[in-house]
């Protein structure tokens, strides 16, 4: 039938767009690459009248959609997509689930993205907002998909989202409240190509902004394009209205521009990347006029994600540190910058899977100073191992259990055993929490014993 909206995917997110036409009364079908897609059975029993088409997107007419609708993890370039993706003004316009949730959301909304840090900040500036008393969503790339949100907290006042550079890429207008832009390292060039394109897609979350938050350290953060107001946060001191960290009363503190706000001891969150995080959480609440007694309540509770720099456990004198999370090489440099320092070469990282691309070689130089022995292991172990070696001492083995075995084999008390893999999970688990609890499993069944 003509006048349809056309869903590819039939993920959490192709989930999330179904309800949101259904509830819309708008009519669709949907499309998914692979010929048995997991949950099919289930979508096919909630929705027993929507044509369901598996197998190559070459074999449907999209033509007759009114609208095409992409999950994030569809790459545009996807033969059968390509085609209408390229085709300007000509055939059914592309869009994402975020396009839908702008166009349906009333409330303001504070949009999130970067290459590290978007969960941390996005929950935090959520929790913010809820100590100041304020109905708020939060999700996104993160938790509950954005157009469930709609329907799950109909009178929210404000939503919190982090966005990936996935979603972002089929969004033409975000119009945020506030918008930040965290950080940006190598991730995802599988998908957007290069690093230009990458970061092209995370620049749109400025588009229609109010207010920008960027890294003062990191000029691949700044907006592009004009926004009315930038405020700019930065782990040194602060320059003019900055956020940022400097001495007072003899000692380190959380700075808005001259005026002290509260002492870095007195931040839950540990490491110094989650000082960056706080700033940039605070100066986007200052933009939504969260009080800032309720933001610093928030901010020395708050004690991080699960698989985020997280110590599973302290047996005989070794840490074990889950940062399953660290999917990159940024991340993984941010984790080895929070413990390596105090820890003098005596730091174990286990790291490897799917590197997306990226380049490995900023790694080498921390490591040299804090590493005793890396352990590699997954698909790219070999490509690890090879900029490593002559550098620092490097083991290759086969999976998280073995590097597991090996770390357990040498490391001794004082040492800590870092899981900060720099890569994806998916070439050896579902997803990085998979990993992290496989990390946590293996230690709490009682794997290690130390010399
Ligand atoms: N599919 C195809 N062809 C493809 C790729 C996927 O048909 O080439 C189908 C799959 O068969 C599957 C569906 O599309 O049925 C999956 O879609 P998806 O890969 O877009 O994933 P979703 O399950 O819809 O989840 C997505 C985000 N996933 C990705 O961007 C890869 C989720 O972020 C997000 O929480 C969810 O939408 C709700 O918005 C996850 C993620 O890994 C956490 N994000 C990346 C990251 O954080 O690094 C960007
Ligand atoms: P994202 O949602 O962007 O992946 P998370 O908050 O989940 O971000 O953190 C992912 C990883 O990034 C963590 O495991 C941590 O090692 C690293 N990280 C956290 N904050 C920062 C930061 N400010 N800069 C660089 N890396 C960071």
């Amino acid at each position: 039938p003509a006048d349809y909206t056309l869903i590819i995917g039939l993920g959490v997110s192709g989930q999330a767009i179904a309800r949101h036409l259904t509830r819309q009364g708008v009519p669709f079908m949907i499309a998914d690459t692979r010929e048995t897609p997991a949950g099919l059975e289930t979508f096919r029993a909630v929705y027993p009248h929507v044509e369901v088409a598996c197998g190559p997107l070459q074999a449907l007419d999209m033509r007759q959609a009114r609208e095409i609708v992409v999950s994030p993890g569809i790459d545009l370039r996807t033969p059968g997509l390509a085609e209408y993706a390229n085709a300007e003004g000509e055939g059914p316009p592309i869009v994402g689930e975020i396009a839908l949730f702008v166009r349906a959301c009333r409330a303001p909304i504070a949009a999130i993205t970067g290459s590290n840090a978007k969960s941390t900040v996005t929950t935090l500036l959520g929790e913010m907002a809820r100590e100041a008393g304020r109905r708020v969503a939060v999700g996104g790339n993160l938790g509950t998909p954005a157009l469930d949100l709609l329907a799950q907290v109909p009178d929210a006042e404000l939503f919190v989202l982090e966005l990936s550079s996935f979603q972002l890429e089929t969004t033409a207008r975000m119009g945020a409240e506030t918008a930040a832009f965290l950080n940006l390292c190598e991730d995802h060039l599988d998908r957007h190509g290069d690093m230009h394109g990458y970061r092209a897609a995370k620049q749109r979350v400025f588009r229609g902004a109010r207010h920008a938050v960027v890294n003062a350290d990191d000029a691949a953060t700044w907006p592009d394009a004009e926004v009315h107001e930038v405020a700019r946060f930065t782990t040194g001191s602060p320059a003019g209205d900055d956020w940022g960290i400097a001495e007072h009363a003899g000692e380190s503190w959380l700075m808005h521009g001259d005026t002290p706000l509260m002492p870095t001891r007195d931040v839950r969150m540990p490491g110094r990347h989650n000082h960056a995080n706080a700033l940039a959480a605070l100066a986007m609440g200052a933009q939504l006029e969260l009080p800032l007694a309720a933001m610093c309540r928030v901010l020395e509770y708050f004690p991080g994600l699960p698989h985020r720099g997280e110590l599973v456990v302290e047996r005989d004198g070794v840490r074990w540190i889950n940062d399953s999370k660290g999917t990159n090489v940024g991340a993984t440099l941010a984790a080895i910058d929070g413990v390596g320092p105090v820890l003098e070469g005596r730091l174990i990282l286990l790291a490897g899977g799917d590197g997306k691309g990226a380049d490995f070689t900023p790694l080498v130089e921390p490591l040299r100073r804090y590493a005793r022995e890396v352990v590699v292991f997954g698909r790219d172990a070999q490509r690890l191992e090879h900029v490593m070696s002559g550098h620092v001492p490097v083991t290759r083995v086969a999976d998280l259990d073995a590097a597991m075995r090996r770390a357990q084999a040498i490391a001794c008390a004082g040492d800590a055993v870092l899981l900060s893999p720099a890569c994806a999970s998916l070439d050896q688990f579902p997803h990085y929490m998979a990993r992290g609890d496989a990390f946590r499993q293996w230690l709490t069944q009682g794997g290690a014993t130390t010399c």
